[in-house]
């Protein structure tokens, strides 16, 4: 088969996943495992609407369905600002824990933590693409998220401005290497007998360990006990975690609603965000750990930097920063972690204690965190990287499938499929030379 047959097929098969997974106005990230919508899931799913080319959007989907993903993720927005994880939208019922456990109110139900503002990044894009006719839901929507960026950017830390997560969930990498030492600090109570969902779905192998998952059950426990006022569950929380993947994202993200708000001359909006792309910038460059060579996580209560190099620490072109010495060490990082596995970028470096080749957030490649990378990349000027990453990234999703991530060595699939996100981000590096970056 020619390239271009085989680029096509791949490109139709990506955009059935997204019709599969699609359930009116909001896109599971998959069938089963995951039946119900996910805050940065749906950004993703949005890039991947921008991305369908327009004879499959008029076949398939209306142009205004990434714009729909993301009116569905503000449209749970709390009294404060916050965009939940997850909004139980849906027949949720198979997946644990549900709103019963979490009790964060909200119709539909929700979570009680936030998740990586992916979604202005997301509108962005959708705008230059496929921009939405109807003027007072497209300032509805950037009023939404400038009210979001508000919320993450009194979640960044008094002093040194990198995002403090309250949960490993609220990261999106829910089981990285760098929470194992404040996830050992917790003294779970006594959860039950609960039974987990996820296990059902994939080999328990691939999946958080059972004490994981009682340290994730406790953590909602003292966001219950607090009815969810964000303020006194972010003091009690036992894990507090400095995250450079949410710090990154939210000042490329905060950079691009500030660019929407300005063109539609938002002043009030343009007030409540001022300064929090800056401020994170800062949050990021204090996560800069010299002997490690890349921006890692800082754990809050033991007050250290770790000296772990995850994926995030790729995150920093995307957040403007990669100027002098200190982004060149981060590329030779980059080049010495991509050589240590067959497919870029794992999720944790292969030579650390921890790395876990097949353990979701632990080691494996996840396509939409290659996607934020490559963006990064591309925009620092750094062309041939970015490329290696489109390029690895395919070949996955073409080899394997679209699963919900890979084995960095062998290529194999793991987690879920056929999964949204990776099905989005193939849909983008499909099309890598012509995209708009
Ligand atoms: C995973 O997280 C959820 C909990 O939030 C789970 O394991 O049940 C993570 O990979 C997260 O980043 C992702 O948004 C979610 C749905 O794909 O699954």
């Amino acid at each position: 088969m020619s390239t271009a047959a085989a680029d096509a097929k791949l490109r139709d098969a990506a955009a059935a996943v997204l019709a599969q997974n699609e359930r009116g106005g909001y896109t599971v990230p998959t069938a089963g495992l995951y039946p119900m919508q996910f805050n940065w899931d749906s950004a993703f799913a949005a890039l991947g609407f921008a991305a369908l080319p327009d004879s499959a959007v008029a076949a398939d989907f209306p142009a205004e369905r990434g714009w729909r993903e993301l009116e569905n993720i503000a449209a749970a927005q709390k009294a404060d600002g916050m965009l939940p994880h997850i909004i139980f939208r849906g027949d949720y019922g198979g997946y644990f824990p549900g709103p019963d456990i979490w009790q964060a109110g909200g119709a539909p139900p929700t979570s009680g933590i936030s998740n990586p503002p992916v979604a202005a990044l997301a509108a962005a894009t959708l705008r230059r693409k496929k921009p939405l006719a109807d003027k007072g839901r497209y300032r509805r929507l950037l009023r939404a998220l400038a009210k979001w960026h508000k919320w993450l950017a009194d979640c960044l830390h008094p002093l040194h401005n990198f995002f403090v997560a309250a949960h490993p969930w609220e990261t999106g990498r829910d089981n990285l290497c760098d929470w194992d030492a404040a996830m050992r600090r917790i003294r779970p109570r006594d959860h039950g007998d609960y039974t987990r969902s996820d296990t059902r779905f994939v080999d328990a192998a691939q999946r958080p360990s059972r004490a994981e998952y009682d340290g994730f059950l406790e953590i909602i426990a003292v966001g219950r006990d607090t009815a969810w006022q964000q303020k006194t569950f972010r003091q009690q929380t036992p894990f507090k975690m400095g995250d450079p993947g949410i710090t990154a994202i939210l000042a490329a993200a905060a950079d691009a609603l500030d660019e929407m708000l300005g063109e539609e001359n938002m002043a009030e909006e343009l007030e409540w965000t001022r300064g929090i792309g800056a401020r994170a910038r800062e949050g990021l460059a204090f996560l800069w750990n010299e002997a490690a060579g890349g921006y890692v996580a800082y754990d809050v209560e033991a007050g250290e930097h770790l000296d772990g190099i995850s994926s995030a620490a790729f995150l920093a072109p995307l957040a403007g920063i990669f100027e002098g010495e200190k982004h060149k060490k981060l590329m030779a990082e980059f080049d010495r972690i991509a050589a240590a596995a067959k497919y870029t970028m794992p999720s944790y470096d292969p030579a650390a204690a921890g790395f876990e080749a097949k353990r979701y957030w632990r080691g494996p490649v996840w396509l939409p965190f290659n996607l934020l990378i490559a963006l990064g990349f591309a925009r620092a000027g750094e062309t041939a990287r970015a490329g290696q990453i489109a390029e690895a990234s395919l070949r996955l999703a073409r080899d394997a499938g679209f699963y919900e991530y890979f084995c960095p060595h062998s290529g194999a699939g793991l987690g879920g499929a056929p999964f949204t996100w990776t099905a989005a981000a193939a849909l983008v590096f499909l099309q890598w030379e012509s995209w708009e970056k």
